[in-house]
This record gives structure tokens, sequence and C-alpha cells, in this order.
């Protein structure tokens, strides 16, 4: 096991809240001290704007920030001006789905399935209305997933476009996403991966999985909020229309027209989140300090052993217990999810109630909304105990009425 005492000396927020018990690292991890530091030295030592100033200062600022381009660069095996810094995982898929309304015609068709995130779902929703493209879903399998099969059955010559999800944020299914683009590509489609949940917790890397657009945020990975990655492929990113434009993305312009840069500059209007792409940086160094081989080891004996304990408790209805994320979805018979989330919060046990951002995966469930927990390399044997013993607990409460 890893020694989690250690790591969280890493995560200034255990200092203040020693007894928390933190299961809500698919939703926002847990942030280091060394980003945070990061984050600080900008602010305190720089704190100028990149690409602009001709002096020392913006120089400097400029060097830490096409660095941190080229550390997320090699960290997903991508060329350096293949990575865009935006907002965030949301940002980065509206922006390409929006690009898309120039491009698709009535009847093309674009692929998305009922595990998606509104963020990787609704901007292809409204893409499609403009376009009057046609959004087809991938039919899951039984237990809710993407599955090849379900996805050959509605791959056709008219899908012009893959938009899935690489882990799902409810389930923790991943996605056989190599074989997918693979079977896309062949058709002459583009895949647009969500990886907001997956680089967190495996290593991604363009190369084998050769996906065409991908997504992913600093803040569910120990970075900042307010910075996420849009990565694509070069001469895809050329074509596209520009999302935003303002400072720095023009080359040339004149009383009635202008010319663009190429990407990434092209795609990163007005001032970037300097700071943020600062910090995400650090927290991937972070990240390859540790490993995803320890994180994945830590991480699936926290998930296995928590799932081991809840089945011993009557009454629990777990929704993806073959999950690969440790991520459990799950409900307790008669009691409301925000009850138990509320309860929870009594023994200081962070957990999300509701639809998660993901209202056609409660669907598929049949129910309104689920309690998530979510793990990641801060937490311990003992939160798992205190998680169960606090559902236990919940339980007994509500059971009384
Ligand atoms: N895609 C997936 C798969 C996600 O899990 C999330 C955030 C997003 C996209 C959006 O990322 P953002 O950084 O732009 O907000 N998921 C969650 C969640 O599961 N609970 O809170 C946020």
């Amino acid at each position: 096991m890893m020694d989690v005492q250690s790591i969280r000396q890493d995560f200034p927020v255990y200092q203040k809240q020693p007894k928390l018990t933190y299961l809500d690292s698919a939703a926002s991890s847990l942030k280091v001290k060394s980003v945070i530091d990061q984050v600080d030295h900008y602010y305190h030592t720089l704190g100028v704007n990149v690409h602009r100033g001709a002096y020392d200062l913006a120089y400097e600022a400029t060097r830490l920030y096409e660095e941190a381009r080229s550390t997320v660069a090699s960290f997903i095996g991508a060329e350096t001006d293949e990575i865009i810094f935006t907002r965030g995982t949301t940002s980065s898929l509206n922006m390409i789905a929006y690009a898309y309304r120039e491009i698709l015609k009535p009847g093309d068709e674009i692929i998305t399935s009922e595990l998606e995130h509104h963020s990787s779902l609704l901007p292809w929703m409204i893409t499609a209305q403009k376009t009057g493209a046609i959004l087809k879903y991938v039919p899951l399998s039984k237990e809710g997933r993407i599955t090849i099969e379900g996805f050959r059955s509605i791959l056709s010559l008219n899908t012009k476009v893959v938009a899935l999800t690489h882990v799902s944020n409810v389930m923790g299914y991943l996605t056989p996403i190599e074989e997918i683009t693979r079977l896309a590509h062949q058709q002459g489609a583009v895949v647009v991966l969500d990886a907001a949940q997956s680089v967190p917790h495996m290593s991604v890397n363009i190369t084998n999985l050769a996906v065409d657009f991908l997504a992913f945020s600093g803040h569910k990975m120990f970075g900042p909020s307010g910075v996420g990655v849009l990565y694509g492929k070069k001469h895809l990113l050329n074509q596209l229309e520009p999302f935003e434009y303002g400072g720095e993305m023009a080359d040339q312009v004149d009383l009635t027209q202008a010319t663009w840069k190429e990407a990434p500059l092209r795609f990163e209007a007005g001032t970037p989140v300097i700071s943020g792409a600062i910090g995400l940086a650090e927290a991937i160094r972070y990240i390859q300090k540790i490993g995803f081989k320890a994180i994945h080891e830590h991480t699936h004996e926290l998930h296995q052993y928590t799932l081991k304990k809840l089945r011993e408790i009557d009454g629990i209805t777990v929704y993806n217990s073959t999950a690969e994320n440790p991520v459990i979805a799950f409900n307790v018979d008669n009691i409301h999810p925000h009850d138990i989330a509320t309860m929870l919060d009594q023994y200081q046990v962070s957990v999300r109630a509701g639809h998660h951002c993901a209202q056609l995966v409660t669907k598929f469930l049949g129910v309104n909304s689920t309690l998530r927990a979510s793990f990641h390399i801060y937490n311990s044997k003992e939160d798992c105990d205190a998680f169960v013993h606090s559902i236990q607990a919940a339980k007994d409460f509500f059971q009384q009425f």
C-alpha cells in the first residue's frame, strides 16, 4: 500500500481538516502543495502577460507557460503545438462541437452515448440541432457499457463525428476507444474523446489511442481549477475556424478581413490562464513522480476493499461493481441519496449525490439519482471504513422512521 500519511503531507487541506474523509475526487481532486506553490510563485514573482512583452519578466512568464505546454504534450504523447490551454474539459468540448457547426451537413451522423457527462453530450446535441445532423446513441450493454459491438451496430458511412467519454464519471467504465477509433477512422469520422476522468487515473497516450481530439481538466488531477486542455491533431486544428477572436490569435488584420495564426495560438484568444497552465504542469510532474502504476494499485485496492465491505450491509445497490476507475455508484434502499449524503457529512465523509451532470446515466439505471464515492491517492483504508460505518449509521438512523 501507498504511504498515505506521507502523501497527505503533500495536500495542505488535511492540515486544516485532519478528520476529512474525502471521497469526491471524481468531481474535483484535492490540491497538491507544490502546485499551489507554483501558482503562487507566478503571482509573487512575475504576474505579467505572456507572448506580448519585450522585457525580462514577460520572457520568463512566456517561458514557463510554453514549458507547461511541452510538459502536457509529452505527458499524453502529443506534439507541443497540438496542446491548447482552455478553461477546462467543458470549454474544450464546446469549442470542438461549435467548430463543427461549420462542417456538418443535414443527414451527417454524430455518435455519442448515454454514458456522457453533459459537457460531452449537450454541445453535440445543440450542434446536431443547428446543422440538421443526427445524434445517434451507442446501445449500451446490459451492464451499461459502451461496447465495440454496440458501436459497430450504429457506425455508418454517414458517421462524421464520434464523441465519447473515455471513462464515465458515474459508472467508472473504461471505453474500448482504440478499437472504436480504428473503426471510426475507416469510415472517415473524427473521434472526440472526453478524457476528464481517465487522465487523472491512467496513462493516456495519443499515439496509442489515435483519437483526433481529446479534452481534460486540471482540477481533477491535483491541478488548479480554471485550466484544462484541448488536444487536437495539428492538421485538423488548422482547418478549424477559431472559436473566439481577439488578442494574439490573429496573423494579419486589415479593415475588412483578417487571417489567423496556426494552432495553438489560433485558439487561445486573449490572455490565457497563465498561472493555471503553470500549476497544471506541476500537477503532471507530481503524478509522474508517483506513477500511474502505484496510483492504480492503491486506488484499486481501496475500491475493492470498499465494495466488499458494502456487500456486508443489507439494502445497498451498487450499480457498477466491475468499474475500472475507483468509483462506486450506489443507492441505499428507500432512502434518498441526498439524505444519505447529508448524513455522511455529519461524519465528515464527502460524497456526491444526484445525477452527476449525466442525467442519461441515471435514466439508464432507472433511478432519479445515485450516490457516488470516488477515490484517489490520499485515501486510506480508514477512509473506506469511515465511509462504510457512516452508511450503516445513516441507514440505521433513517430506518427508525
Ligand atoms: N466530462 C467528464 C467525464 C466529467 O467527469 C466532467 C466533470 C466533465 C466532463 C466536465 O469537466 P469540467 O472540469 O469542465 O467541469 N465531472 C464532474 C463530476 O463528475 N462531478 O463534478 C464534476
